[in-house]
């Protein structure tokens, strides 16, 4: 019997800053229905899916900062998406900006959820490689503040079992980072699942330009198939205030082939149905057990540069 989970990759085209989270999530919510309608398991909503890319923005007041956050998740405006997905038996990925109190300290993340056809968080991710940079950059086009505004990830890349399926969350720009589908692979996972807010242009790095969309195939591509896994990248797409972001949701197969891939950088839903054998197949050429040399990587890796 093969074991099939299918998937539906729901790109977000821009949300304004006014835009209130109410509108969001009933957006988010036409998205999950229309998954259901097509036989969606699991729904996989992009980074910070609930607002406007706030770091593309100097914000110095904390207050109007902090109003970019979930304090609590599900909160007031998000419960009704829980609700939603619980009601029709479907699990969903989303990216949300993450307050956290721990310890009586107050703690912002670049964060992600797994919420099984419960409704309830299966599993929970917090950003691990932060692009961008601390100071205000007032002559680039946008600023990237992430690595002002979220701290580093405390929690592992790690994998979670929905839909009989074991899942692996990253964010964004974790997708450039070999180790990141090597990790999560390791423990375990079939299909790894992320969301990314990807402007086509790079203010520090203008020679790069033409190569943002190859860039970001690239990373998930190789990342499928060096590995052996389901990759599934979901785009926050289009013109958000004033920044150009790519769209190119994709649903990528273990053998590395773009299976779908979203036309447009507006809500847009693409649908595969994802044949999880097929991981089987492909760790019959990459076999870890057999012919991965750690012993040797680790010393290769832990000399001083
Ligand atoms: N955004 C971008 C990303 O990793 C970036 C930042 C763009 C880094 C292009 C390097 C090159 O896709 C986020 N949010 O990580």
């Amino acid at each position: 019997m093969p074991r099939i989970i299918t998937v539906g990759a729901a790109q977000s085209g821009p949300i304004a800053r006014t835009e209130s989270r109410r509108d969001v999530v009933a957006r988010r919510i036409e998205q999950l229905r229309q998954a259901h309608r097509q036989g969606c398991d699991l729904v996989v909503f992009t980074e910070v899916a609930l607002t406007a890319f706030f770091p593309h923005w100097w914000i110095e007041d904390e207050a109007e900062l902090d109003a970019w956050f979930e304090h609590q998740l599900p909160g007031p405006d998000t419960q009704s998406l829980f609700d939603e997905a619980r009601r029709l038996g479907v699990s969903f990925y989303l990216g949300y900006a993450e307050l956290a109190y721990e310890h009586g300290q107050k703690h912002r993340y670049n964060s992600s959820v797994l919420i099984d056809s419960q409704g309830q968080i299966a599993g929970k991710y917090r950003k691990l490689h932060l692009p961008g940079h601390v100071e205000h950059r007032p002559h680039n086009p946008f600023q990237n503040l992430e690595q002002r505004y979220f701290e580093i990830g405390n929690l592992p890349l790690s994998t979670t079992n929905v839909c009989g399926a074991q899942v692996g969350m990253c964010i964004c720009n974790d997708r450039r980072w070999p180790e990141t589908y090597r990790v999560l692979t390791l423990a375990g996972a079939e299909l790894i699942v992320l969301g990314y807010n990807t402007p086509d242009q790079i203010p520090e790095h203008p020679a790069m330009n033409h190569l943002v969309d190859f860039h970001n195939r690239l990373s998930m591509q190789a990342g499928a198939y060096q590995n052996g896994v389901w990759v599934v990248g979901v785009a926050k797409a289009g013109v958000e205030e004033g920044v150009s972001q790519i769209g190119q949701s994709m649903i990528i197969a273990p053998s590395g082939e773009v299976v779908a891939m979203s036309s447009t950088r507006e809500d847009e839903l693409i649908v595969y149905r994802c044949d999880l054998d097929m991981v089987t197949y492909y760790r019959s050429l990459f076999n870890f057990a057999k012919n991965r040399r750690p012993e040797f990587y680790e010393s290769l890796t832990n000399r001083p540069s």
